[in-house]
């Protein structure tokens, strides 16, 4: 209950500030040209005496979530706030990533923040950062070969890959649709947020008597998803009737090679076509049919970190895990409410309002 009130206060406190400032899209400065800045500027990153001095391993840029991510925490760790942040995009490379946390060891920063690419080989150079006495904080994804970081602030694959399926539930039986023929275009390769929205959803799907197809890795990425998406429309042609994209831009892709191949999608076509992260653009096409269903996947995990470093600065133990507060998304006003993990969860019917209210 401690983290869920944590976790809301801290939503507020980051919805009011980004109003304050226009939204999301007002955000702090992108990082430098949209590749943001390699290990080579982050190796050249001076430290600051007076600033609190933090190193960012990033995942990359492949995706609008991840520019969420990023913006978010420039705006977050910035001079005015007290920081000097040192930031690092991998480019979806673990071994770069790995460096980059090796650099922030040899700067000397204050605190380290990773979002990991993958879920493991990850406890060799958190012992080295453990052996320099620099805390850690992972977001977003998880590490599952390791606990040698102070907290982790993210969301629950899991349960948004339950999510998914016990909404395609709810909205199959109102719809009459009795036989589902899915195929799924998963995330990275590895990444704890594609097992667990693959793991979640399979086992409604297997609950069910659903039938998966298939399952390939669309990188989180726009290209990807439409690489998938094209083989798909050849492979399985006339085969199947919803299209799971693990995330927005992999909805995006596959839209595009449905749209070339003839493949009518979304409220008014023949394929059920939902995505996970939710991004402004994601529920701008909920609110115009194109997509039926996304699950929010929430980036903006800073104001949580900065909140676990003031807790560490006032000498106070943070918690371990904090969870991040989600929505789900729907086209129409079908399906109100849905039970995962034997919570009840409200499914909110994208209008103009909800659209004009979406922080990022
Ligand atoms: C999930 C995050 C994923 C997003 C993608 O928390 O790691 O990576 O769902 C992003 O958009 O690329």
């Amino acid at each position: 209950m401690k983290k869920k009130l944590l976790a809301l206060l801290l939503t507020l406190t980051m919805a009011l500030s980004l109003a304050a400032c226009g939204g999301g899209e007002d955000a702090a400065e992108e990082p430098a040209g949209d590749e943001g800045t390699t290990n080579e500027e982050a190796a050249g990153g001076e430290t600051s005496g007076d600033l609190i001095n933090i190193g960012f391993a990033q995942v990359g840029h492949e995706s609008d979530w991840r520019a969420a991510s990023t913006n978010s925490a420039y705006e977050v760790f910035s001079e005015e706030n007290g920081y000097n942040l040192s930031f690092s995009d991998a480019d979806n490379d673990q071994a770069v990533q790995i460096q980059a946390v090796r650099t922030f060891i040899q700067q000397g920063m204050d605190y380290i923040i990773i979002d990991p690419i993958t879920a493991t080989g990850w406890d060799a150079v958190l012992t080295e950062c453990e052996d320099a006495g620099i805390p850690v904080f992972i977001i977003d994804r998880t590490v599952d070969d390791s606990d040698k970081y102070v907290s982790w602030v993210g969301s629950d694959f899991t349960t948004e890959g339950k999510a998914c399926g016990e909404w395609l539930k709810a909205y199959a039986e109102a719809k009459g649709i009795t036989e589902i023929n899915a195929l799924v275009i998963e995330g990275s390769t590895g990444a704890s947020a594609t097992i667990g929205r693959t793991e979640g959803f399979k086992e409604v799907a297997d609950r069910e008597g659903w039938t998966i197809l298939d399952s390939q890795n669309g990188d989180f990425t726009e290209a990807g998803g439409q690489e998938v998406m094209e083989s798909y429309c050849q492979s399985y042609d006339g085969q199947f009737n919803v299209v799971i994209c693990q995330n927005d831009n992999e909805a995006y892709g596959a839209m595009t090679a449905m749209d070339a191949a003839g493949v009518t999608y979304g409220v008014d076509g023949d394929v059920i076509i939902v995505s996970f992260d939710s991004n402004k653009p994601a529920v701008q096409h909920v609110l115009e049919g194109n997509m039926n269903a996304t699950f929010e996947c929430n980036p903006m995990a800073a104001p949580f970190v900065d909140e676990v470093i003031k807790q560490l600065e006032a000498g106070e133990t943070p918690e371990k895990e904090i969870y991040m507060e989600e929505s789900w998304f729907a086209a129409e006003d079908i399906v109100s409410e849905i039970t995962v993990n034997g919570e009840a969860m409200p499914v909110i019917h994208v209008t103009q309002e909800v659209l004009d209210a979406r922080p990022y």
